[in-house]
């Protein structure tokens, strides 16, 4: 008997672990800033060239005018002790704020969070669910604010700002090294101070979101607190590895004239703090936030509901989730009157009215998605025309 059910234990757990988490982290942040660094240095390995080996623009495209910010997305198979998967994305920035304007890159970085919350979208409305979908969001994204020791700038409170509703966003200080421990202090509290006075929406992990869950320790309060705090992370990142003669173990290290510094040393650096905290403790909250209030608040706001709780009275129910057979429920529609049959008669209007929202939302994609086809086969007629024509002048010669 003990027997059966330890091995249907075990098969459970097998079954947990067979199936990784898939977690989605952007990093955004000026050229040069450390992001490929950064990416390697939470990885273990490299994943992303730094610049400091490679160059990822064409001779044409030194000029910083010509260049424009791409998103590369790397994916990296974890494991941590326990046998937890982690199936980590992670999406780098090269050519983000090179110009002076810059609204062009935010638009694609906006468009591109958009663009995964429509994918989620469209595919909750399916009748029958792809298995096979895979969910894009951005659950996290860690904005490198350079170690200028003046606190935020221009650039960096606009991106901040436009980016906070559509995803988590952590901002970190990178290259601290290059602050002495007093000007690393007050660049932080610069940075705080510019936080709150431009209010700006950055993840918050003392938020009362967090605290709807029962579950929740006084420890895990506590560790919310201290990482609350800790904002901006100050990060250091290195491509370097040594083997340490005293211990045996592999470290990662940034090497200066004077000596080695760890960059997962705690006094010195809040790395090791975020790569647990990504990774370990706040993976799963950071997914379910992402879920659960920012994409819920897009959905909302793409499909319109306001038109709904407009008809109940101020000071009513104003979430659309609202059971109607609650007894509690205080909502009186103004047009339809009170009772429970009129609330149901709405609720049927507001499916009805979401229904052909999202018909007209998968239209306008459909719609889209056919533009994009047809400019791509008219471009392969073009380049077959090319094609044959250089071939014909090779003939010619
Ligand atoms: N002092 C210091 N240098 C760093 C740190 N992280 C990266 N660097 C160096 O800064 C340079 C740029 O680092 P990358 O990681 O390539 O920066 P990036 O933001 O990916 O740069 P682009 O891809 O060119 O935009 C390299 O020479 C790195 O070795 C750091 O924490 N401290
Ligand atoms: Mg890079």
């Amino acid at each position: 008997m003990v027997t059966i059910i330890g091995s249907s234990a075990a098969l459970r757990k097998r079954k947990t672990l067979k199936k990784s988490l898939n977690f989605t982290i952007m990093v955004i942040g000026q050229s040069g800033s450390g992001r490929s660094t950064f990416i390697n240095s939470l990885c273990d390995q490299l994943i992303v060239e730094p610049s400091s080996t490679v160059s990822y623009y064409t001779p044409e495209e030194q000029n910083l005018h010509d260049r424009e910010l791409q998103l590369r997305k790397s994916t990296v198979e974890l494991e941590d002790g326990e046998g937890i998967r982690i199936s980590l994305n992670l999406i780098d920035t090269p050519g983000f704020g090179d110009c002076i304007d810059n609204s062009k890159s935010f638009d694609i970085i906006k468009d591109y969070l958009k663009h995964q919350f429509d994918e989620i979208l469209i595919e909750e409305s399916k009748l029958r669910r792809n298995p096979r979908f895979k969910d894009g969001r951005v659950h996290c994204c860690l904005y490198f604010i350079n170690p200028t020791g003046h606190g935020l700038n221009e650039m960096d409170v606009e991106i901040m700002k436009s980016l906070g509703e559509l995803v988590n966003i952590i901002p970190i200080i990178s290259k601290s090294d290059s602050l002495t421990l007093n000007e690393l202090k007050l660049n932080k509290n610069l940075i705080k101070q510019d936080l709150d006075y431009y209010n700006i929406p950055i993840f918050n992990f003392n938020n009362e979101y967090f605290n709807l869950d029962e579950s929740l320790d006084d420890e895990t309060i506590e560790l919310n607190k201290y990482l609350q705090k800790t904002i901006p992370f100050s990060i250091m990142g290195s491509n370097l590895t040594i083997n340490d003669l005293e211990t045996g173990e592999l470290k990662r290290v940034r090497k200066y004239k004077w000596g080695i510094v760890d960059i997962f040393d705690n006094e010195i650096s809040d790395f090791l703090t975020l790569k647990n905290t990504l990774l370990i403790t706040h993976l799963n909250d950071f997914k379910d936030y992402t879920h659960e209030v920012l994409y819920e608040n897009y959905r909302t706001k793409t499909l319109g509901d306001d038109e709904f709780d407009e008809t109940y009275e101020e000071g009513d129910v104003t979430n659309s989730n609202v059971n109607v057979n609650d007894s509690n429920l205080v909502g009186t529609p103004k047009q339809n009157g009170n009772g429970n049959g009129n609330n149901f008669i709405a609720k049927e209007e507001q499916i009805r009215l979401e229904e052909e929202r999202l018909r007209a939302f998968e239209e306008r994609v459909q719609k889209d998605l056919l533009l994009k086809r047809e400019e791509i086969e008219a471009r392969e007629r073009e380049l077959a025309e090319i094609e044959k024509r250089l071939a014909n002048e090779n003939l010619e010669d």
